[in-house]
């Protein structure tokens, strides 16, 4: 108990005081932006719907942080003459809000899984669940904060103390800071952005694929939320600034903004290029995975791009016109909308989809909601790239 709500306490060092009014979209202007012509859009999700979830403040007396000896080790015994098939374990990181909530939501309302929740704020964490009805037997809510390679190391400890075997685990969580005139640094220094989405995410993947491989559910799975808006193969992925990952000098210097860069590619900081280029990362990093333990291990390694879901926390930082007019623009002029409801199903279909268990894929959806194996970018799929962000990522995060 004492461990966890230690790190509770926010470790994310800030430089950059917020003055969110006067917010700026640097060159873009609103959504002003050029765009060749030729490129063709992705229409590839048609989904108008309600948001399925209200955040409803719901009051709970006590809440426990949930340590490892507060959650039972495996699933009990099915009752004498009652056939059960065993739970699965998930892990999904940022589940206290937008996709993973939605996708917590749908594993957990099969009753076949059973959900680690590993946020960074216990308390909406709970509350999250309980108002979208995720049943109390079907989630655990762990501590883990991204922007804090000791909190991830912890997260991982208290998992493995928990004694639960690991089928599936989730790296969705991800920071979106596309107004930020200076950058914020995680609690090692590096730019919050690549340091949370990627670098986070890293450490959390590696020190959990042992738990993947000696777990002997069926189909065992390590998934990474990717997005359009990285892949420069598509409209989305044109819109300035463009991912670019160059050739990963200022990741090499450690993205502290002393003797480096704070940008993967050297360049001034820009917080709409940091995320695009975290989740390139993501999608590289997919497929070195992929590359270096499927055949070995069996583990699907999968990335996605659930579609545009235009009303989720990913935006709070942008200033309010963008909020408003963002959801309009993806239903009615992109048609890329979609619902954190069908998100969320989707995100649970590369979880637990017996017909989506290929690895290294990159899924997406198209206008059916049918799923497809979509192409990634030059850049996301350069396997050489790969290579060096894994090498240098490895040194960043104390592995090698
Ligand atoms: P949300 O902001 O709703 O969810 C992000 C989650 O990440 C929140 O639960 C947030 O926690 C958590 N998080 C942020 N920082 C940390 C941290 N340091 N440690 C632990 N958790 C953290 O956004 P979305 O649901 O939209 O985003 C989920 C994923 O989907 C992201 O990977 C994003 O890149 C991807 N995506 C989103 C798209 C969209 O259109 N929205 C499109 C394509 C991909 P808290 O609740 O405490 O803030
Ligand atoms: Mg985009 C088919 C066209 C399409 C799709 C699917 C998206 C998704 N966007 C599209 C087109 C456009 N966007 C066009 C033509 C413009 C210029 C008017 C545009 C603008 C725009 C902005 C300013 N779009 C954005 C932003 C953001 O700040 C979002 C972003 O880049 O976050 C990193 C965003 C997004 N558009 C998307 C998606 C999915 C996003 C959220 C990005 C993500 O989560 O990766």
């Amino acid at each position: 108990m004492s461990l966890q709500t230690a790190s509770i306490i926010p470790s994310t060092i800030s430089i950059y005081k917020e003055e969110k009014s006067n917010a700026s979209l640097k060159e873009t202007g609103f959504f002003g932006v050029a765009i060749s012509s030729h490129l063709k859009a992705e229409f590839n999700t048609l989904q108008i719907g309600r948001q399925s979830f209200r955040r409803k403040e719901v009051s709970i007396p006590t809440i426990k942080a949930q340590t490892a000896a507060a959650t039972p080790a495996i699933d009990q015994p099915a009752p004498e003459g009652k056939k059960t098939e065993r739970k699965g374990n998930v892990i999904i990181t940022g589940a206290s809000s937008g996709l993973g909530l939605a996708t917590a939501k749908a594993l957990g309302e099969t009753g076949k899984w059973h959900v680690v929740m590993a946020c960074r704020n216990f308390l909406k964490a709970e509350r999250a669940a309980k108002s979208s009805g995720i049943h109390k037997e079907n989630y655990t809510v762990m501590h883990l904060d991204l922007s804090s390679l000791d909190s991830v190391r912890q997260f991982v400890d208290n998992f493995k103390r928990s004694g639960r075997p690991l089928a599936a685990l989730v790296c969705n969580a991800a920071v979106y800071l596309p107004t930020a005139k200076e950058p914020s640094f995680t609690a090692e220094g590096f730019e919050l952005s690549v340091g949370t989405n990627h670098l986070g995410h890293f450490l959390l993947s590696r020190l959990l694929l042992d738990d993947l491989k000696q777990s002997d559910y069926p189909s065992k799975r390590l998934i990474i939320v990717g997005s359009i808006t990285g892949n420069t193969n598509t409209l989305a992925g044109n819109v300035p600034p463009k991912a670019n990952l160059g050739d990963l000098r200022g990741l090499a210097g450690g993205l502290n903004g002393l003797n480096s860069s704070t940008m993967i590619d050297g360049g001034e900081f820009d917080g709409a290029k940091a995320y695009k280029d975290s989740k390139v990362c993501n999608m590289l990093t997919m497929q070195e995975f992929h590359r270096r333990y499927h055949e070995e291990t069996g583990i699907t390694f999968a990335s996605l791009y659930p579609g545009c879901i235009a009303t989720t926390g990913l935006f709070r930082e942008h200033i309010p016109l963008f909020r408003l007019l963002f959801p309009p623009f993806q239903k009615y002029v992109t048609k890329g909308y979609v619902s954190e409801e069908e998100a969320g199903k989707r995100l649970a279909q590369v979880v637990s989809d017996p017909n989506l268990s290929k690895s290294g894929v990159y899924w997406s959806w198209n206008k059916n909601s049918s799923s497809f194996e979509n192409q990634l970018s030059k850049e996301a799929s350069d396997a050489e790239k790969a290579l060096k962000l894994w090498e240098i990522s490895e040194k960043l995060v104390g592995l090698n």
